[in-house]
């Protein structure tokens, strides 16, 4: 019989993919069949996506996975979480979607936890941390900016259920996805509806919450394909598929645009000192909870590399800027999480500018540039994991990265480094490799009494770094 296939669409904040993964005896093999840049649009002086266009890529991904094996069974999307398409009582979009990036929300996070009763009480709910990119300070934002839209708004889908719509016709909001609106109960993970009344809006504006690996119906225009609401946040679906060993206290870094250094806890942590270290409590596979901290990751390299785009009218070699990085010598560490830092444009200025800020001399190659931005992405997860121990009272042996900044090996030495713990990187397409497995196991293709992490131990393959020295041991 023929081995069954099945489709992950992966929609980062930098680019998007579209996979077909194979299951032969416990191992998921991967096939990329479609990969793009995440349509992006900057207009009337915001920033959004091309929802339209993002729509268009995932057709296309699933016409050349179909082409390519004819044994698909089912297919998934996964994205980036918090934003949403708001939607008219016809279903249509009403406007494009923000990106989570866009200014509008500046000053929205504190109506909203004024709104909210207070942070405590905010935190204590949801367990969300308090960014002002969350869904909650957009509604804030919309609410207060365009109340006409808002009235208007029949439904809201976050960016992967709302492609899930498209291909199934059912309007769902996956828990994983769902939990980092903060309106999301974070012991019931029900929708917090007197929370979403207090804030000013209407609980009927959000679909039912239905559970990572969710069957929702035939794709409308594929006969025969599933639609499988898989963990529709990429960060879920990464975590997910962590190939961690259950004999060891692990933590994890999904390394993409953003950085997300955490565990995975079987309870959320509410307490007022995990709020204030700016972790969050995020639902995660099967009811556990992904305790983690949103740190920079490769966003201020991509930036780099798209402002140094513009400057020669080529995209720079990455590997040999990173291989110029490898043999420059540690400067000076920035923290890269720093608001200044979370805008679009201008990162090599900015960096220079923080440096000489701080009385240090603004690194003088690009090479030394991408060293002090990894240099300083190692010692922001240092930090973190080192919050991490403190608040959770264990100690992590080992430090998984997965996702595509798995592939960068100065990286992921100095991880090791700077936490004084063994790193065990890889897989690179870990939220992909998530995806997939949540599938085969709707599907009911996995060994009994195989999980998802297991198929995902045998699905990877890992490189380890051990620590040089042990500066950070404690
Ligand atoms: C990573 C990610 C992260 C969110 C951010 C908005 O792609 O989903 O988990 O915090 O995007």
């Amino acid at each position: 019989t023929e081995a069954p296939s099945y489709l992950a669409i992966d929609l980062g904040a930098s680019s998007g993919r579209a996979v077909v993964g194979t299951l032969r005896d416990g191992v998921m093999e991967m096939r990329e069949v479609h990969r793009f840049r995440t349509p992006l649009v900057e207009a009337e002086g915001h920033l959004w996506w091309d929802a339209e266009a993002l729509w268009g890529e995932v057709r296309r991904g699933l016409a050349l996975a179909r082409e390519a094996s004819p044994a698909v069974r089912s297919v998934s999307v996964d994205s980036w979480a918090v934003d949403y398409v708001p939607l008219g009582t016809d279903g249509e979009p009403l406007r494009r979607p923000y990106c989570y990036r866009d200014p509008r929300t500046r000053g929205r996070l504190d109506e909203a936890v004024k709104r909210a009763g207070g942070a405590d009480a905010l935190y204590e709910r949801t367990g969300i941390q308090f960014l002002e990119l969350n869904t909650l300070p957009q509604i804030v934002a919309d609410l207060l900016d365009e109340p006409a839209l808002v009235a208007r708004t029949a439904k809201r889908l976050l960016i992967a259920e709302w492609l899930l719509y498209k291909l199934s016709g059912r309007m769902v909001a996956e828990r994983t996805n769902a939990s980092t609106t903060q309106l999301l109960d974070a012991r019931t993970g029900r929708w917090a509806e007197d929370l979403i009344r207090a804030v000013g809006d209407d609980p009927a504006r959000w679909p039912d919450v239905v559970p990572p690996g969710t069957a929702l119906g035939e794709a409308i225009d594929a006969m025969g394909v599933l639609v499988i609401a898989s963990c529709a946040h990429d960060t879920a679906a990464a975590v997910a598929a962590v190939p961690a060993s259950p004999a060891r206290q692990w933590a994890y870094v999904s390394s993409g645009t953003w950085s997300l250094v955490g565990a995975e806890l079987d309870a959320p942590m509410l307490a007022p000192e995990a709020r204030r270290a700016g972790f969050t409590n995020e639902a995660g596979l099967d009811g556990t909870v992904r305790f983690l901290k949103n740190r920079t990751g490769m966003w201020a390299l991509e930036e780099c590399l798209r402002a140094w785009e513009a400057e020669d009218g080529a995209r720079p070699a990455y590997d040999a800027l990173v291989a110029a990085a490898a043999s420059s010598p540690s400067h000076v560490t920035l923290d890269l999480n720093a608001p200044a830092f979370g805008e679009r444009g201008d990162m090599p200025a900015r960096i220079a500018e923080a440096c000489r800020a701080q009385g240090h001399d603004a690194p003088d190659t690009r090479g030394a540039v991408v060293r002090l931005i990894l240099d300083s992405l190692a010692a922001s997860y240092a930090d973190t994991l080192a919050e991490l121990d403190a608040l959770t009272g264990r100690r992590t042996d080992d430090v998984h990265v997965v996702g595509g900044g798995a592939r960068n090996a100065l990286l992921n030495q100095l991880t090791a480094d700077a936490c004084g713990r063994r790193v065990l990187a890889g897989p690179e397409e870990a939220t992909v490799l998530g995806n997939l497995l949540v599938q085969a196991r709707t599907m009911g293709d996995l060994a009994p009494g195989s999980t998802v992490r297991d198929a995902a131990r045998r699905s990877a393959r890992l490189t380890e770094y051990t620590p040089r020295s042990s500066p950070a041991l404690r």
